[in-house]
């Protein structure tokens, strides 16, 4: 009987190290444990032994239950691990692996520098107003002071949709909506998309874009019109850029001037992309409030002034972003686009 039973384990254990999976492991069980197993079979056969052989029988076939019990453990135990290890393996992160990443993109620079703009303006003080731009004559042209005559009224110049209504060519006509609001002072400034019909070369575009700033109070003067341009300034640019102030004539400021800054590349020094002047393009123009302007607003001239300027604010990004043609800022390309 003991070499029955040897060989009996020896069978069992063969099996379970061939099995390859939890099912097949379980068939074995019944196949030896199970109620009608072989094992359990020659238990119930102990019975019939001879009473002196049943001890010794009963040890061996007790002896050979636990080995195969321990054996399908042991198999068991192996399968989950080895299961476990196949589902790490198949859930595993490789966290160097390339994949596609999704680079996050930015404002435009016109848009980066309007939002700079505002937000300068607004800590100085400013409201941030809209408007349309598409506008009157009289509110680009007529109550501006420019008379019938003026080359920028002339339809060579100038987008016109009907006779009287227009793209607007500045951003000027913002003064005259906010002034006949009737609301004084008037401390503000609004930028947006101006229309021309300018040839486009390495500083003027068709479209472009302008902030036009007006303060409106009394005792209002030049100085404070400097104050402003200069403060400006400087929280734009830093200590690096300053300005130059040059007589001009517009039909709304008297007096008028139009102002330069500094080349962005030498820093005022002289070099080849300022033609060694160390000034770069004009900037803005301004002045104080033409008396004419105010009264067609319905304010009284003799108690208010104010000074007023419009912003090239396409000039201002390239001078920001040391920019030495105004078609980068408008051809799209993410070669340029992406160095921002
Ligand atoms: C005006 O448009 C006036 N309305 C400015 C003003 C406002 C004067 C308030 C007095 C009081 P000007 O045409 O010079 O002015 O244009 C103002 C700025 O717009 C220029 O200094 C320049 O920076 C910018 N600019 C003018 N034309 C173009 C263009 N074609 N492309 C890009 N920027 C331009």
């Amino acid at each position: 009987m003991e070499e029955n039973l040897k060989e009996l384990i020896a069978k069992a254990i063969h099996e379970i190290d061939l099995s390859l999976n939890l099912k097949e492991l379980e068939k074995l069980r019944v196949k030896y444990l199970g109620k009608k197993g072989l094992i359990t079979d020659l238990k119930k056969n102990i019975a019939k032994l001879p009473k002196e052989e049943k001890p010794q029988a009963g040890k061996l076939i007790n002896q050979a239950s636990v080995k195969i019990e321990e054996a399908l453990e042991d198999k068991t135990k192996a399968i989950r691990e080895k299961l476990l290890e196949e589902k790490i393996e198949e859930e595993k992160i490789d966290v160097t692996a390339h994949f596609d990443r999704k680079t996050s993109g930015h404002l435009a620079l016109i848009n980066q520098t309007l939002e700079d703009l505002e937000a300068i303006f607004q800590n100085m003080g400013f409201d941030v107003v809209e408007g349309p731009e598409i506008d009157t004559v009289k509110n680009v042209f007529d109550d501006l002071n420019s008379p019938a005559d003026h080359p920028a009224r002339s339809t060579s110049d100038t987008f016109y949709i009907t006779h009287n209504v227009l793209l607007r060519p500045h951003t000027s006509s913002m003064q005259i909506r906010v002034m006949n609001e009737g609301k004084l002072p008037i401390k503000m400034v609004s930028a947006g998309r101006v229309f021309r019909n300018d040839e486009v070369d390495a500083t003027h575009s068709p479209m472009f874009h302008q902030l036009e700033c007006l303060v409106v109070d009394e005792n209002v003067s030049m100085a404070n019109l400097k104050a402003t341009l200069e403060t400006f300034i400087k929280e734009m640019f830093g200590d690096d850029i300053k300005l130059r102030y040059r007589p001009h004539h517009f039909p709304f400021t008297e007096p008028s001037l139009e102002v330069d800054a500094t080349c962005p590349i030498c820093k005022g020094k002289g070099c080849p992309a300022c033609g060694n002047t160390g000034w770069s393009m004009e900037l803005l123009g301004g002045g104080m409030v033409h008396p004419n302007v105010l009264e067609a607003c319905g304010i009284d001239s003799e108690k208010y002034t104010g000074f007023a300027f419009g912003l090239g604010v396409d000039r201002i990004a390239m001078v920001k972003y040391g920019l030495d043609d105004i078609r980068l800022l408008y051809d799209n390309d993410k070669r340029f686009l992406e160095q921002f």
